[in-house]
């Protein structure tokens, strides 16, 4: 109704031209999701992410060295650079302001670039036009030739044209907007969200200033991220808490006529890989053909070398890819001119000459580092032929484990609780203690629910090798019910239930297992969060009761909204202080719970806190803990 008399409004207020432009955006406001991906939360924060893309590409063209974005008091955001503004001039065809074209009408972004490399594909470069249309508000200023140019826009309709509205000697853009809030399920920026990001688009461009600054109240915080070094320090962060086994960062950079590639590696002394890739600063999480040359250059250099020097003996004795990649931290980034984005989420590069690009880089840039290395290079041959003996003697344990069918499905663990049907509506809730899982067992519906209780700490994944997690009664259990195998054996198609729901205490130990189990997802079922399988429970804080009647409230953001006076309060401090009844009205029944689902950026970012709190450097622990307070949910530190 509201979008109605919108456009009534409009008609009578502005003339043909705008009603032209309004139905330039209207299918944006129909349809968010198809042009934002969702109206979520992680829609939301692609908000920020489709804006700053824009002065990053500024950046990228060489003609902006500073970008500060700011959460407002009023909860809108800002992004200001130091460029050379979007163009203010009239537009031919279009008869008004290139940069009313540029925020009015669809796919309009990018039409005065200088042939530089642009951020754009997959969600991203969808134009800044569609964050003008979800926005309640937006105002563009624009510092150009000493003038400051402005306009504001009402959920993407212009209220007057560009204007000049005063003298300056500054240059460049600022764009700040309002989410609307009859768009997006939630319009409150989650400031980890958008620092994290953030601070990732600053590893990726060296030399680039990145202020980012929350102003709401009670809720103060401000980083600024510039690194010199780019995606060297992006290694080097990766790694802080980890022991390396060659103390260098091998950095290699190569521009071509087409592209550029850069790369960074370093190996430390544990057994999973983390590598990331990107192009024209997107993470390409389904990899691509970047990834592909990366992994056959590393292999080929490594095996051609051991050979050399007769620590590999003959072709036979060749290490393969899974060896040369254990404990490898490494940063990918290309730049090229037209990014195909390929894949179920648009984030597989797909360019095939990139694989050709980036293989010859890295077998000329790691060649030469392990000609002039010689006692490193020994070291990581040693590395990879140590996870080469290890990985068969895993796989024998495991074939062995599996002739006894030990892990197939004829065997679903004793603790199991399963559900009766069968399908992709079905669901595991992986339950934080006996007692609790004894709770969820009675409150659950056991046609589509089943539950699996874990006991306490689970173990230490980051120090134990594959075969040593195996062993662990609790992982068995879990993967045992899951049904889908792990690491190369993985197999989607084989998993038993269509959602694998986390259900912890709101407390320390809770958000501990919580990351860890998130951790083991990352590293050995990594596809299962790729696919949306994976999700967070969120039982309720508080039980808040008047008389008979109880309302259950799940933060403490809601609780103090409320009036209390007399009522009675009572904090659950945890699973167990439910009855069962309790449990399936608020946590269980799908009618009336809220589930998060845990996105690749969630998983890394657990694996990230993991990886300090369980590392090898326990010192770092106790400062991460107090600065991430926030990201702990309800811990107290
Ligand atoms: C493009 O090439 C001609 C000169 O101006 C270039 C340009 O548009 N630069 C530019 C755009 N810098 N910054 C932006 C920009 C910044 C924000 C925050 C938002 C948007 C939509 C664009």
């Amino acid at each position: 109704m509201a979008k109605k008399e919108n456009i009534a409004k409009i008609t009578t207020k502005y003339g043909e031209d705008q009603i032209q432009v309004l139905e330039g955006l209207d299918p944006v406001r129909k349809r968010p999701g198809m042009y934002i991906g969702s109206t979520d939360s992680r829609g939301l924060h692609h908000l920020i992410v489709e804006i700053v893309d824009n002065s990053v590409d500024e950046a990228l063209a060489g003609h902006c060295d500073q970008i500060e974005v700011v959460i407002h008091k009023d909860g809108s955001v800002s992004v200001t650079d130091n460029g050379r503004g979007i163009p203010t001039g009239i537009h031919k065809t279009e008869k008004k302001s290139a940069v009313e074209v540029v925020f009015t009408k669809l796919h309009a972004g990018g039409k005065f670039g200088d042939g530089g490399y642009k951020v754009s594909g997959g969600l991203h470069g969808v134009g800044i036009s569609v964050v003008n249309a979800l926005s309640e508000w937006l105002d563009v200023i624009v510092w150009q030739d000493g003038k400051e140019h402005k306009q504001t826009y009402n959920r993407g309709i212009p209220q007057r044209a560009l204007a000049v509205v005063g003298p300056t000697k500054k240059r460049g853009t600022r764009v700040t907007f309002m989410p609307d809030r009859d768009i997006f399920e939630t319009v409150d920026f989650n400031y980890d969200t958008m620092r994290a990001r953030l601070r990732e688009v600053a590893f990726l461009n060296k030399g680039l200033t990145i202020i980012a600054k929350d102003e709401r109240a009670g809720r103060k915080r401000e980083d600024k991220f510039y690194y010199k070094g780019g995606i060297v320090e992006f290694v080097d962060h990766l790694n802080k808490n980890k022991t390396l086994v060659i103390p260098q960062t091998i950095y290699i950079h190569k521009v071509g006529k087409q592209s550029e590639v850069e790369v960074a590696f370093a190996y430390n002394d544990g057994y999973s890989d983390n590598v990331h890739s990107y192009a024209n600063n997107i993470n390409t999480e389904e990899g691509g053909v970047h990834l592909t040359g990366f992994r056959n250059a590393l292999n080929k250099v490594i095996n051609q070398y051991g050979l050399k020097t007769n620590q590999l003996k003959n072709e036979n004795d060749k290490l393969t890819i899974d060896d040369t990649l254990e404990g490898i931290v490494a940063i990918i980034s290309v730049k090229l001119m037209d990014p195909q984005f390929e894949g179920q989420t648009k984030t597989k590069l797909g360019n095939s000459f990139m694989r050709g690009e980036v293989e010859k880089a890295v077998t000329d840039g790691f060649t030469n580092f392990m000609e002039e290395h010689p006692k490193e290079a020994k070291e990581l041959i040693l590395k990879c032929v140590t996870a080469r003996n290890a990985r068969e003697a895993a796989r024998n344990a495991r074939d062995l484990s599996r002739s006894k069918g030990k892990l197939s499905n004829s065997t679903l663990p004793g603790k199991l609780s399963d559900c009766s049907e069968e399908g992709p509506h079905t669901e595991i809730y992986v339950v934080e203690g006996d007692s609790a899982g004894g709770t969820a067992k009675s409150g659950r519906d056991k046609r589509f629910q089943a539950i699996l209780p874990l006991k306490g700490k689970i173990l230490n994944v980051e120090k134990a090798r594959l075969s040593k997690v195996l062993e662990n009664s609790e992982i068995k259990n879990m993967i045992t019910a899951f049904g889908c195998g792990i690491q190369d054996d993985f197999k989607l198609e084989k998993l038993r239930y269509g959602k694998i729901i986390i259900m912890t205490d709101a407390d320390v130990d809770g958000s501990h297992i919580r990351i860890l189990l998130l951790t083991f997802f990352y590293r050995f079922m990594r596809p299962l969060i790729e696919n949306g399988h994976v999700y967070i429970a969120q039982p309720p804080l508080y039980e808040v009761k008047r008389g008979k009647s109880s309302t259950y409230v799940y933060d403490e953001k809601e609780l103090s909204k409320m009036n209390r006076t007399g009522a009675e309060i009572k904090r659950f401090k945890g699973l167990g202080e439910m009855n069962a009844e309790q449990l399936w009205e608020t946590t269980l029944n799908p009618e009336h719970r809220t589930l998060g689902q845990v996105s690749m950026e969630d998983a890394f970012m657990a694996d990230e806190i993991f990886s300090t709190l369980m590392g090898d450097k326990p010192e770092l622990r106790r400062a991460f803990i107090e600065e991430h307070a926030a990201q702990f949910g309800n811990v107290e530190v």
